[in-house]
């Protein structure tokens, strides 16, 4: 790595080759020597008591050693650092922002389909219970099928990630109508969005249900993104957003054997002011003891946030069958069921979990994989060459052709990555000849994208058929430009926008790039063509990660 370094007014300069330059402090610097003395050789742990570096310890001078980044303190000692690392850990403000977690928030509108694996591929294979892990940091919820039918398996699929969080309702608990309940969860009644035990400290952060039998009517699931109903509700009525971040609200369960008491807010808020935790079951409140000026403001905010988590607009609904698993983050998705009744059977097993133990096996799977690019040139080199669609192109080279175009064109870094990828749903996944894909490539691949890569690539994606569809609808001699293909596929992809199907997809933030991106998908279908090679494109894409890196 070329670089210059500098002490300047006491601090470490370095001017980076790209142009960057990253100021580290002192203090900041000797607390993280990497040598010996200051960490445990084995264990990587710190040996340095940060309390004890001297007030008055200065940085003597510095330079570029080698490959290292050389330091030689006032008091002798020398530190001695990995560029890399340095460049990595760079906590500018630019840099600092770029730092983006990977949740994604959501709604039913726009997501015809839930996030989901098959239980034989991820106990089998590390890269689907990567994906399948990744779905559930990003959205708080995934689903599983072909879970096998046996008693308990829904904790065999926790072992599989993580460790499952024993309570007063056992390690593993039983949801179906009985006759002498200790919950409503234990009879056949209707429960409104929740999350589930906000009276324990600390709440289970997630929450796993499996289904062994569903022939009763009715037992529909509901899942909600909390996050995003609160997002919403800071955007259209900010006092009420306020007192429920503000006002504790205490949560109670109480039968023979237990009695759990807890009190936090509705909204956790962290110390940037963004959503941290929703807590919330109704038939859990215990009486609010609050100021009294306060009483009527606080039932208007919770009416009205529990109003929208209940809007259609919001609510996710699915009916589990026997085999069928879903997973929630606690702290952020709500669920809730529709009743049931009726000669039939309903039965799920349910356990709880924690996110750590999920984080953890996913960064782990992550680090032995670190190479999200090569894996997928290596999928689009291995899958992508066969004949696709009936286009005179295969697959991969579509998609090379497609980024060429963009790149000509002058297209922004995630639009031309987004070219290189609209497809990638046939390389990712197996078999690709399913004619389901034909209409559901988009929404495939931007998820697979958006467990990786910025919105600005996996969002175009999503909404590149949706283009089409407009396109056919708002400009005359589009649709009889396509290709043959492309308007077979025309009517299974739901035929030309409506008037209002137009409007919508105008209003949705991504939809001028999706356009674009259409344009260059349409002009990458020529036989032949050259290209530049998968390579060509990889520094651009490795600046279009999401930041996922280890400290
Ligand atoms: N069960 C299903 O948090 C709750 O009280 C919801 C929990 C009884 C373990 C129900
Ligand atoms: C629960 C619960 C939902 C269902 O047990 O916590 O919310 O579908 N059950 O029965
Ligand atoms: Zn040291
Ligand atoms: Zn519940």
């Amino acid at each position: 790595m070329d670089a210059d370094v500098a002490v300047r007014d006491g601090r470490l300069s370095i001017r980076w080759g790209d142009g960057h330059r990253s100021i580290f402090h002192a203090v900041w610097l000797r607390d993280h020597c990497p040598c010996p003395a200051c960490r445990h050789p084995a264990t990587g742990q710190r040996l340095l008591e940060t309390a004890g570096i001297p007030d008055d310890l200065r940085l003597a001078s510095a330079r570029l050693a080698g490959a290292v980044v050389e330091a030689v303190w006032s008091d002798g000692h020398v530190t001695a650092l990995d560029p890399a690392w340095l460049r990595h850990h760079c906590y500018c403000d630019a840099d600092r922002a770029t730092h983006r977690p990977r949740r994604r928030f959501w709604r039913a509108e726009g997501r015809p389909g839930l996030p989901e694996a098959q239980h034989r591929d991820i106990v089998a294979d590390a890269d689907a219970l990567r994906e399948w892990l990744a779905a559930i940091d990003v959205y708080g919820f995934a689903v599983l099928r072909g879970v096998p039918g046996v008693p308990g398996e829904v904790t065999r699929v926790v072992e599989l990630f993580g460790y499952v969080r024993e309570t007063n309702y056992g390690r593993l608990f039983d949801v179906r109508s009985v006759v002498n309940p200790n919950n409503l969860a234990y009879t056949g009644l209707g429960l409104s969005c929740h999350t589930d035990n906000p009276y324990r400290d600390p709440t289970p952060t997630l929450q796993l249900l499996h289904c062994l039998s569903s022939s009763a009517e009715g037992g529909d699931s509901v899942v909600v993104d909390g996050f995003e109903v609160a997002e919403r509700l800071r955007a259209t009525a900010a006092g009420k957003f306020d007192l429920l971040a503000r006002v504790p609200v205490a949560f109670r369960f109480a039968d023979e054997t237990a009695d759990l008491r807890s009190e936090r807010p509705v909204v956790t808020l962290d110390v940037g002011g963004e959503v941290a935790a929703v807590h919330l079951n109704n038939r859990s409140k215990a009486p609010l003891r609050i100021e009294a000026d306060l009483v009527e403001p606080w039932y208007a905010a919770y009416r009205t946030f529990t109003r929208m988590l209940e809007d259609p607009a919001y609510q996710l609904r699915f009916k589990l069958a026997p085999g069928d698993l879903f997973i929630v983050d606690n702290l952020r998705v709500l669920h809730g069921r529709s009743a049931f009744s009726g000669a039939g059977q309903r039965h799920l097993q349910g356990c709880y979990a924690d996110m750590d133990g999920l984080r953890s096996t996913l960064a782990v799977l992550e680090r032995s994989r670190a190479d999200v690019i090569g894996h997928l040139f290596e999928r689009m080199r291995r899958y992508g060459t066969g004949a696709y669609l009936g286009e005179p192109v295969s697959i991969t080279a579509h998609m090379l052709q497609a980024a060429h175009v963009a790149e000509r064109d002058g297209a922004p870094p995630a639009l031309i990555a987004a070219a290189l990828f609209h497809d990638v749903a046939y390389v990712v996944h197996q078999p690709n000849d399913d004619p389901a894909l034909d209409d559901r490539h988009p929404e495939v691949g931007a998820r697979y994208l958006a467990t990786h890569f910025v919105p600005a690539v996996s969002e175009p994606v999503r909404l590149h058929v949706a283009a089409k569809r407009y396109l056919c609808a708002v400009e005359p001699g589009y649709r009889s430009a396509l290709s043959p293909a492309s308007v077979r596929t025309l009517a299974v992809q739901g035929g030309p926008h409506g008037e209002a199907e137009a409007r919508e997809f105008e209003a949705s933030p991504f939809a001028r790039d999706a356009v674009r991106l259409r344009r260059y998908d349409d002009a990458a279908k020529v036989a032949g063509a050259a290209t530049p090679d998968l390579d060509h494109y990889r520094p651009l894409l490795e600046g279009l990660l999401i930041d996922r890196s280890a400290p």
